[in-house]
């Protein structure tokens, strides 16, 4: 801890911390200006993807070789740390971005690399489509299907509650192939956008991250030529959750800025605010509170910048990265809570930001694997270490 901060902070190689700076440039001077607008509009930032371009953050998880930033992943909880603090949307469109390119870095081919990382670094997002009615938790449940057809396959279902839903030019669609094998005949294929049969028509109105589009994705009797497989036929599933054990990662970033950003509004606030004749940080039922949440705070980023390191140094991420954003996510919770306690009045009603702050938390806790799933994930690894 250095002296001159409460909250612990990270010790960052000179890459990652260039890339903070960068990061924290240019959402103060972009991305928080506009953060009451987006979510009073509930209106997508296209001008922040050009930012994302121009900085060369829209390219922080492609390889060098396909002209990407190609940044660590401690270097990636820094900038999405950093843009959650200032726009969770704005955080949440580039973690999402995060997310569909993930199983393409995993299991694509050099071909399906170039085809599809390369294009991201000029701005254009891919999304992750796993989700179903009915199948949220419980992803080996889904129904939408691939039936063989010639060299190719014919994709039929309907996709929910897709992060950059309408704005990607390419999907990550996961899809039964082999319908009685259950987890074990799931498939991932790449496909886009504007193939016949591809349609989108709901986007949703949120409680939170209104400056993001999440949308469905229906898919009739689409058409996809092998080459459009991801990874190793009936192996999807696998993919899908190694892919969420590193999008949980980000999600823990996410959660971090926005507690980071509650965090000083309310202790700002505190030492603002006088009641009888004191500011109220004097009164231990707030102060406590604020000296409660900097140890929450601190041990959140620890758990997050650890499983990035872990991720880093080429370890498993699974049980870091559901402890980082079950931890972080809980912890922004009491975060906004707190901050809208602090207000007051003045919380409860907008524009004061701690009220979007307090929308914005929400889908922490159910994004990526709700907190029970995390628990489960967690519990699991428990009883598995003590049989
Ligand atoms: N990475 C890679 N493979 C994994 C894995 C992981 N983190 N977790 C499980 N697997 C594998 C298992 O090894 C098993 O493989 P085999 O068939 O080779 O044995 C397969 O996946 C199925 O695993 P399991 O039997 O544990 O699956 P369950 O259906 O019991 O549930 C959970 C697994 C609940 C952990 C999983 O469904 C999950 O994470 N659900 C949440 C999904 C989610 O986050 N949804 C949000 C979507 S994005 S908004």
């Amino acid at each position: 801890m250095t002296a001159k901060t409460v909250l612990w902070e990270p010790t960052l190689d000179a890459d990652a911390q260039r890339w903070r700076e960068t990061a924290r440039k240019i959402a103060a001077e972009h991305f928080a200006p506009l953060a009451e607008e987006l979510d009073r509009e509930q209106r997508y930032p296209h001008e922040h993807i050009k930012t994302f371009v121009d900085t060369g953050l829209s390219g922080m998880l492609v390889p060098a070789e396909h002209g990407g930033s190609a940044l660590s992943m401690t270097a990636i909880t820094a900038v999405v740390e950093e843009v959650s603090a200032a726009c969770a949307s704005t955080g949440a469109i580039l973690a999402a971005h995060t997310l569909g390119a993930v199983p393409v870095r995993l299991a694509g081919t050099e071909e399906q690399k170039r085809d599809v990382l390369g294009p991201l670094r000029s701005g254009e997002a891919i999304s992750f489509a796993l989700t179903e009615e009915g199948a949220g938790s419980d992803a080996a449940a889904i129904k939408c299907r691939a039936e063989a057809d010639g060299d190719g396959y014919r994709l039929t279902g309907e996709k929910i509650y897709i992060g950059n839903g309408s704005i990607s030019g390419r999907y990550v669609v996961f899809a039964k192939t082999d319908p009685d094998a259950g987890a074990r005949g799931i498939t991932a294929f790449i496909v886009a956008a504007d193939a016949p049969g591809v349609t989108i028509d709901r986007i949703e109105d949120k409680m939170g991250i209104r400056g993001t589009r999440t949308s469905n994705l229906k898919l009739d009797n689409v058409r996809v030529e092998a080459d459009a497989i991801l990874g190793q036929p009936n192996r999807g599933l696998k993919l899908a959750l190694q892919t969420l054990d590193l999008g949980r990662v980000s999600v823990a970033a996410q959660g971090l800025g926005i507690a980071l950003a509650a965090y000083r509004l309310a202790a700002a606030e505190a030492v603002r605010r006088h009641t009888f004749g004191k500011p109220i940080i004097e009164n231990q039922g707030i102060g406590f509170r604020l000296a409660d949440l900097a140890v929450d705070l601190s041990a959140a980023r620890m758990l997050t910048y650890e499983a990035a390191r872990a991720y880093d140094a080429g370890q498993p991420v699974s049980l870091p990265g559901a402890m980082a954003k079950l931890h972080t996510s809980e912890v922004a919770h009491r975060a906004v809570d707190l901050a809208v306690q602090v207000f007051g009045g003045d919380g409860f009603c907008k524009p004061c930001p701690a009220e979007r702050l307090y929308r914005d938390q929400r889908v922490l806790e159910i994004y990526e694997g709700s907190s029970e799933i995390q628990r489960l994930v967690l519990s699991r690894a428990v009883a598995a270490e003590h049989a």
